[in-house]
């Protein structure tokens, strides 16, 4: 966890890269879940084979666990974001590595154990749509985590900034939607009429996002979204988000200078345009969440107290804030790493909240205070009050005081009312302060006699 987080970020939602792996292949095996987050792995447990999800900071502890197990005999096999993004960094440490998609890999990994010839490695970085397979919702235990109305329409982002996952070169496959039933049918299953969409890139195919709103548009959900900064230049797009129910969406800032945002090629991003951006979102009663990363090379100590400023006179809602981590694998990390400029290669400082490079414009102290910094004067009680947006005040309150402000209080009535409790009353009350909006209004809530007369899109 980082300095400011409690344990509502690390119960948020479940990993759903493994309840895909379990939907891949599911009939004649049985599953047991295990997240660390919340519960401790009981290594006596049988197993035949045991697959670990791993991102950048947990590595370290995915090779100890990998270690336990093939101590015992059984064999490993990791997958995730680190496994594709750099598989030389997990070498040698578990049976087998699955790089890209356990669509294409857990198939052929499930056989070869049984056969006992499994390999070394397995790849699969490009999907059809019809491929891509959804999580096994059903056996989650919601009552472990705040929300599991989380739902995934795609894979990938077609953009590449060089500090993403997106940069590395096993992530071939730029972007690709899932079928809009199958979409549809999720949020069905699901049974609730609050869901968050948490894509890299919501709006990563427009025509898609269009056609996909209108779909659910009958269903009258309250929804939010991860999208890219050129989301108000895609005509019609925030209107129609707007008419289908959006409440906020986030969005990748990143930075305030035009110099560190050229030196990311974040091409869609355009600081000339953020408070356009800005306005045209509030205008449609919609919430930003904006995401800065300090420490890129623009970056001055002068850079926090502007974008400090910044955030309060735009009245962002929500920020998240990320010192510059590289990502080994990616453009970034090459980038840095030739330049001798990578000063910690423990990968469980890979938080985000932790300096693990030297900066250019400022000492790590610097950059590091001024992270935290970001953190304590946007969420003051006083610029909480001048944030405050004129629509969707009860989401706003709660976000920035149960979550934000009061988290170890709102953690603790967790744990005596049970997490997923806690979000489904937030998710009420956030639902009372926002109403049907007049492109909901009166229309029939069967998106799929509704989807039956659309044309399917080609993505
Ligand atoms: C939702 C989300 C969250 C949620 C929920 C996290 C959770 N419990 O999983 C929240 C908000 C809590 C969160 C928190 C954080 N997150 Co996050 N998160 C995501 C997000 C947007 C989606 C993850 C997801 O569900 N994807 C959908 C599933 C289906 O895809 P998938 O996991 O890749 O799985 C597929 C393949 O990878 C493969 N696969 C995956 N696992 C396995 C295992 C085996 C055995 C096999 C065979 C295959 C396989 O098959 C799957 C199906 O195709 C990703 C971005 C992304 N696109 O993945 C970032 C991402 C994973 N998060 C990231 C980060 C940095 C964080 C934080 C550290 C942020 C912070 N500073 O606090 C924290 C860490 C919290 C923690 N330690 O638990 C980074 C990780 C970077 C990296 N290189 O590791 C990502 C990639 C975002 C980014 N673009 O940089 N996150
Ligand atoms: S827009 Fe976001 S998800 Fe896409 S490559 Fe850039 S940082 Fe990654």
């Amino acid at each position: 966890m980082r300095p400011m987080d409690t344990t509502l970020k690390t119960r948020m939602s479940p990993s759903l890269g493994l309840y895909t792996v379990a939907s891949v292949v599911r009939d004649g095996n049985d599953f047991t879940f295990y997240n660390e987050n919340v519960e401790d792995i009981d290594f006596d447990a049988p197993a035949d084979l045991v697959g670990i999800t791993v991102t950048v900071d947990t590595l370290p502890r995915a090779i100890e666990i990998s270690r336990r197990y093939r101590e015992k005999g059984i064999p490993v096999v990791a997958g995730g974001i680190q496994i594709t993004s750099c598989p030389a960094s997990a070498a040698g440490e578990f049976d087998a590595l699955s790089i890209g998609f356990a669509e294409g890999t857990w198939p052929d990994i499930v056989n070869d154990v049984k056969r006992g010839c499994l390999r070394a490695e397995y790849r699969c970085v490009r999907l059809s749509p019809s491929q891509i397979a959804g999580p096994a919702y059903d056996l989650i235990d919601s009552s472990k985590y705040l929300y599991v109305n989380v739902i995934s329409t795609s894979r990938g982002c077609p953009f590449k900034c060089s500090f993403c996952y997106n940069s590395c070169d096993n992530i071939r496959q730029s972007y690709v939607n899932r079928p809009i039933a199958d979409v549809v049918r999720e949020i069905r299953q699901l049974n609730r009429r609050h869901i968050m969409f948490i894509d890299d890139n919501f709006i990563g195919n427009p025509q898609w996002t269009r056609e996909f709103l209108e779909a659910i548009r009958p269903m009258r959900l309250k929804w939010q979204a991860a999208v890219s900064a050129n989301v108000a230049d895609i005509p019609g797009m925030l209107d129609l988000m707007k008419d289908t129910g959006c409440t906020s969406l986030f969005i990748g800032l990143e930075s305030l200078s035009q110099e560190s945002i050229d030196l990311s090629e974040k091409r869609q991003n355009s600081i000339a345009k953020y408070e356009r951006l800005c306005e045209e979102i509030h205008k449609r009663g919609i919430m930003i969440n904006a995401s800065f990363v300090f420490g890129l090379d623009g970056d001055t100590p002068a850079t926090f107290r502007h974008t400090i400023d910044w955030i309060v006179r735009n009245r962002l809602e929500t920020v998240t804030s990320h010192i510059l981590t590289p990502y080994p694998g990616t453009r970034q990390h090459a980038d840095l790493s030739a330049a001798g400029r990578i000063t910690d290669t423990d990968q469980r400082h890979y938080t985000t909240s932790r300096v693990v490079f030297q900066p250019k414009g400022m000492t790590p102290e610097e950059l590091y205070r001024g992270y935290l910094q970001v953190y304590r004067e946007v969420y003051s009680w006083r610029n909480i009050l001048r944030r405050m947006p004129s629509d969707n005040r009860a989401a706003y309150l709660i976000f920035n005081f149960l979550y934000r402000k009061f988290g170890h209080l709102t953690e603790s009535v967790c744990r005596m009312i049970g997490y997923n409790r806690l979000g489904r009353a937030v998710e009420y009350l956030s639902r009372l302060g926002s109403k049907l909006t007049d492109g909901q209004k009166g229309r029939v809530a069967d998106p799929e006699a509704d989807l039956a007369t659309r044309r399917s899109c080609p993505t």
